[in-house]
């Protein structure tokens, strides 16, 4: 038995960068927790849930998980967007993380147990330049990464996505208005290729290799792209142009077997549904947190699968250690799973989110702990109060502003 839903509150705090939660507590005296954080638009979710979805939980069932996702996501008439969507998986990462609880079983357990031993994830291999990332590969390789992703600066192009500066850990957001970065596809687009023949001749054909593009191509260039990096063999390449036109991707798809990964900003299965069904991509990168939380991202899994798509799920830094825990038990348990991605978060972030899950050799488990086994240390938190940060923009080299 879980118990009506007694109270509900959203906890905003900033241990290393903004995070939103929602806790939920029942009057059988359990409590659970779900991730709403949107980076760079964080207090935009949390009046959303304090203002209009707190209010409609409190005395519902908490064991009626499907029914209120149902309900928050018919209910408010205005379907899908990232906002909403955020919102929606809050609730329903923190009831699932509650039946859970109830039932004393981590929540894989729930879902329908474990498909695998462990789950294979990727870290970030970032430098100002080729040997430099090449250096960062190699420490992830000595770790035991198996699968790496590789980002590294391009000369004539200041401030590249995914690249850290000297001696700092990368985190996209920064405190402040956002930052301004440079973009030229032309110079990226003759560097790449030279990144992954360096990696390839370095570490030989064994380690997985992935790469982010990061919306900046268009398909053409896209297309151009795969077909240079196919002796690369990468593992994927991700978002190779925006995905808003799903359509687009067949003329990529037409021209290179490098596998695409996309959907790191996809909050619906409307999003993906083209892709997926046209058998356009390989790997889904949705969110638990972005994706309508647990019940939505299994649809999504779903219908993949019946398309021989497999899952890959977002995991930078703004998905709180509470994504982290629930990605976990949905990637031990989804049948259809590829990798995960993994970027630790800093000692501050982990101590206000104590967790359960593992990290050994490459791979991680969420643990055997009650629920999906991440708490909040609201005490902790209050120590760490909420500062505007933004994520960069690109501009071209004559000011255009580009995709970041
Ligand atoms: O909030 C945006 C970041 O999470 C994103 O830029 C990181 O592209 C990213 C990735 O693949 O982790
Ligand atoms: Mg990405």
């Amino acid at each position: 038995m879980t118990g009506r839903i007694k109270e509900a509150r959203v906890i905003v705090c900033a241990p290393g960068r903004n995070f939103v939660t929602l806790k939920i507590v029942t009057e059988d005296g359990l409590h659970g927790i779900g991730d709403a954080t949107l980076n760079g638009r964080e207090l935009a979710v949390a009046s959303y849930l304090a203002d209009h979805v707190v209010p409609c939980l409190i005395g519902r069932d908490a064991a009626r998980i499907e029914d209120t996702w149902q309900y928050l996501y018919k209910g408010a008439y205005w379907r899908r967007g990232p906002v909403t969507m955020s919102a929606i998986a809050a609730v329903d990462v923190a009831l699932w993380d509650i039946k859970a609880k109830a039932a004393g079983m981590p929540l894989y357990q729930i879902l329908g147990g474990a498909s695998r031993e462990r789950v294979m994830v990727y870290g970030h291999a970032t430098g100002r330049d080729i040997e430099e990332t090449a250096d960062r590969v190699a420490e992830h390789l000595d770790e035991g990464y198996r699968a790496v992703r590789a980002q590294s600066g391009v000369p004539g192009i200041a401030k590249v996505y995914g690249v850290a500066k000297a001696g700092e850990r990368y985190e996209p957001a920064k405190r402040g208005l956002p930052e301004e970065q440079g973009w030229s596809t032309e110079r990226y687009l003759d560097h790449a290729p030279k990144l992954f023949e360096r990696l390839r001749e370095r570490f030989g054909m064994d380690p997985h290799l992935l790469h982010d593009v990061h919306h900046r191509l268009s398909p053409i260039e896209a297309a151009r792209l795969g077909k240079s990096l196919e002796p690369c063999r990468l593992f994927w390449m991700e978002d190779p142009t925006p995905a808003e036109n799903q359509d687009a991707f067949r003329l990529i798809r037409g021209h290179t077997t490098t596998p695409i990964a996309v959907g790191e900003v996809f909050n619906s299965v409307w999003d993906a549904k083209t892709l997926i069904e046209g058998g356009l991509i390989d790997y889904v990168r949705a969110s638990v947190t972005h994706a309508g939380g647990i019940t939505h991202l299994r649809r999504i899994a779903d219908l993949a699968s019946l398309h021989h798509v497999r899952t890959g799920c977002h995991g930078a830094t703004d998905l709180s250690p509470v994504c982290m825990g629930a990605a976990l038990h949905f990637d031990l348990w989804v049948p259809n799973f590829g990798v995960q991605e993994r970027m630790p978060h800093p000692p501050e972030t982990d101590d206000v989110f104590p967790h359960a899950y593992t990290f050994e050799n490459g791979h991680m488990h969420p643990g055997e702990a009650p629920g999906h086994g991440v708490d909040i240390d609201e005490a902790k938190a209050a120590r760490y109060p909420y500062a505007p940060a933004y994520l960069p923009v690109a501009r071209l080299e004559d000011g255009t502003l580009w995709n970041w």
